[in-house]
């Protein structure tokens, strides 16, 4: 199949959607200065990183594994919502949605990442236009259609029973502090193994006290909400895969069942992609440049 590239065609299709599904990675991020997986040196590539994201890393080595994390906690914490964030935030938001796709029914972002910036960029949306809130329910149905499936790196869950809350300190616990401060300043590149941590002085748990863990979704962990994600990629007629290489399953297959029964999928990646093939639509480049675009969303 020969993918368009007609902003127009799309903005046809989107009028006419009724189910709409985005599947974002970590490339909606990486305007907010968060790195990719796949960059070179990036989370991805390094040996020791990608075996990092696994329950038998933690098990193996708590110390390493929660400095990872809180690095990424402090990153993430200085980055802020990029123009696809906020674009994909709108579309959340009922009134706006409907300017663009009138026959829209759902909308629902499934994110793989776990940097909490999609959720921010709504609660951001839903503070402005409600200026005269003071807080938001953490039920308001604008939130529910970002659904994180690869966990929350500012959930802290506990090892032992299982209570989980979303925690955004900084740092986590002194131990952490101190480490990131001991750390030398190219910590992300450098292949010298931080101090350890005793396990003592590592997140606890504020129910129990038994030892804490991210909160995010590791390699052969169950995903958070698959339910609820396999029932909308059923009802689906319009899929936007955005930021992502489309290498974890089950995420990567999403697109593709959404297309077997014929819904219309679209890209944007500012590379090809192995599902370009099969797309309807690929808009390549920046997707906090190309979602505006084409959406017509400044
Ligand atoms: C599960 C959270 C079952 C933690 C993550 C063998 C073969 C096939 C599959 C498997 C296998 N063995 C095991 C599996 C399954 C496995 C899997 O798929 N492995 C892969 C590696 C082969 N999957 C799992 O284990 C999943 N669980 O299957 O459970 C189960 C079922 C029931 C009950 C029990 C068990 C769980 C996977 C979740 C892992 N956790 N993250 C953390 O973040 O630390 S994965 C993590 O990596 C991300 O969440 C994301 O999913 C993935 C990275 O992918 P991307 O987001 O796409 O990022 P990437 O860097 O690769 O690509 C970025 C893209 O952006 C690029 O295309 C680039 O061009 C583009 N880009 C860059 N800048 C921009 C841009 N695009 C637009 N604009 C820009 N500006
Ligand atoms: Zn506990």
């Amino acid at each position: 199949m020969v993918f368009s590239t007609s902003v127009d065609d799309f903005r046809d299709v989107l009028k006419r959607s009724e189910n709409i599904v985005v599947v974002a990675g970590a490339g909606l991020s990486a305007a907010s200065g968060l790195p990719t997986f796949r960059e070179k040196g990036g989370l991805w590539r390094s040996l020791e990183t990608s075996s990092l994201a696994t329950p038998s890393s933690f098990n193996s080595d708590p110390s390493l594994v929660w400095q990872f994390y809180h690095h990424r906690r402090v990153k993430a914490l200085e980055a802020s919502p990029n123009a696809a964030h906020r674009v994909l935030a709108e579309l959340a938001i009922p009134s706006f949605l409907k300017a663009v796709a009138p026959a829209a029914k759902s909308y629902h972002l499934i994110t793989q990442n776990v940097d909490r910036l999609s959720v921010k960029a709504v609660m951001d949306l839903i503070n402005k236009s409600d200026m005269n809130r003071t807080s938001y329910d953490s039920d308001d149905p604008r939130l529910d259609s970002v659904i994180e499936m690869h966990g929350r790196l500012f959930d802290i869950q506990c090892t032992s029973c299982g209570h989980c809350e979303e925690d955004l300190s900084n740092p986590l616990c002194p131990a952490l502090g101190r480490a990131e401060e001991l750390r030398d300043s190219n910590a992300q590149t450098s292949k010298i193994k931080p101090e350890s941590i005793v396990v003592e002085e590592l997140p606890r748990c504020r129910q129990c006290g038994e030892l804490a863990r991210p909160g995010v979704v590791w390699f052969d962990e169950k995903p958070r909400k698959l339910d609820e994600i396999n029932n909308l990629v059923q009802r689906a007629d319009l899929c936007l895969v955005v930021g992502t290489s489309s290498t974890v399953r089950p995420a990567s297959g999403y697109a593709y069942r959404i297309q077997r029964h014929h819904g219309t999928v679209a890209v944007f990646n500012i590379e090809p992609t192995p599902g370009d093939a099969r797309a309807d639509f690929v808009f390549k480049g920046p997707c906090e440049v190309e979602l505006p675009r084409v959406l017509g969303i400044t």
